[in-house]
């Protein structure tokens, strides 16, 4: 697209990106436009009232209301973006009675951590262990619950995330300390991730990444290893996907306690 081009937008890659997009590009020439006009109009009072030709200042000012109309003009402009686009935009990716549901959805949890992230999925059951921070050590990263079977098929994997192509996407995006920000640009998604709560996203990936992924940024200034904060998104064909799920399955069917969650995607984790 050659207005896209005009402002080097990245790659897309999701179903609601093409409207993200859309926004930003009125947005912003909206914005070029509004930054032109004034810098006319200035340019144009500079010289229209120039001292030389108004020696004396008038401290009447102008009596015509144009100026007020245009002012409104801009501020329902404003408005109708941010109201009628933004909020309902936003609406459809985070509100909770619009998540897609069913057996379908791919389900992953973002953990972020300074200054890394750790991709937690559910397993061949579908379902997540239970997790909890006190459990959190050296060997359990993610704070796996020994004791919930739902658990011990749960998949880790650290600094990659993969998904499957055009399949409805629930991200759960939290932290272990600081506030990170969970970035996925060519999907045009972005979830803080907050110490103590989950944040929620969902999208449909509907490209394939290159062989070498896409980057994942940290998009909360968090420390000094902020920018060193990267993952990998690895968005793929399905069969590609579910292989990739199996072959980073925890082996031992019951793990001993501090090694639950562990897997063969995570060497030296
Ligand atoms: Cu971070």
């Amino acid at each position: 697209m050659k207005e896209k081009l005009l402002l080097g937008l990245p790659e897309l890659a999701s179903e609601h990106g093409e409207m993200v997009d859309h926004m930003m590009l009125t947005v912003t020439y909206f914005m070029a436009f509004l930054g032109i006009f004034w810098a006319v109009f200035i340019a144009y009072a500079v010289v229209r009232f120039h001292q030389s030709k108004h020696p004396k200042a008038s401290y009447k000012g102008m009596t015509s209301h144009w100026s007020s109309h245009l002012e409104i003009g801009v501020i329902i402009t404003e408005c109708i973006l941010l109201l009628g686009f933004a909020f309902p935009l936003w609406g459809t990716r985070v509100e909770d009675d619009r998540y897609p549901t069913g057996e379908d959805v791919v389900r992953v949890r973002a953990v972020g951590q300074k200054f890394e992230w750790t991709f937690h999925y559910p397993g061949a059951d579908g379902e997540f262990g239970r997790v909890d921070p006190f459990l959190i050590s050296a060997q359990n990263q993610l704070g796996l619950d020994p004791d919930d079977p739902n658990g011990h098929d749960d998949i880790q994997s650290k600094f990659d995330m993969y998904l499957p192509v055009g399949k409805n996407v629930v991200v759960d995006v939290t932290s272990k300390d600081v506030i990170h920000g969970l970035h996925l640009l060519p999907l045009r998604m972005q979830q803080d991730a907050m110490p103590g709560s989950s944040s929620h996203i969902w999208f449909r990936p509907t490209k394939v990444s290159p062989e070498d992924g896409w980057d994942i940024l940290c998009a909360q200034l968090c420390g000094p290893g902020h920018a060193n904060m990267a993952a990998k998104l690895y968005v793929t064909p399905e069969e590609d996907f579910n292989a990739w799920l199996e072959s980073s399955a925890p082996k031992a069917p019951a793990a001993p306690a501090g090694d639950v969650g562990a897997s063969a995607s995570t060497p030296g984790s």
